[in-house]
């Protein structure tokens, strides 16, 4: 930022502006042992808008490797979409968690 002088104007002048990319998340899925495989897929169709097959496929692999991406988003969009499966599992009482990373 620069003052404008000589004018008798005063307003700042911004030199360079720099624009950056809006940053991206990963909604990342954890495993436990007690939510149902179903349940898994019913949120993965629900909220992330997944196919049966593909949502079977995400479930099956969190499963196995105990965590996994589900889906990348803004900021916004991937803190909206964790608040929403957090609040469909309480409803029916399961623990299911997912977090949300930088990619
Ligand atoms: N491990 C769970 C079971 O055996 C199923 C499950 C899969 C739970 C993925 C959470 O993110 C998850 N019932």
């Amino acid at each position: 930022m620069a003052e404008n002088r000589g004018s008798g104007a005063k307003f700042a002048v911004r030199r360079t502006e720099k624009l950056k990319e809006p940053g991206k998340f990963r909604v990342i899925l954890l495993n436990d042992d007690y939510t149902t495989m179903d349940f898994v897929v019913e949120i993965l169709m629900l909220v992330f808008h997944k196919s049966a097959e593909e949502a079977g496929r995400i479930m099956m692999d969190v499963h196995c490797k105990g965590r996994g991406v589900v889906a990348v988003y803004p900021w916004d969009i991937a803190q909206t979409k964790a608040e929403q499966v957090h609040s469909l599992a309480r409803e029916r009482q399961f623990p299911l968690r997912c977090v949300v990373e930088p990619e």
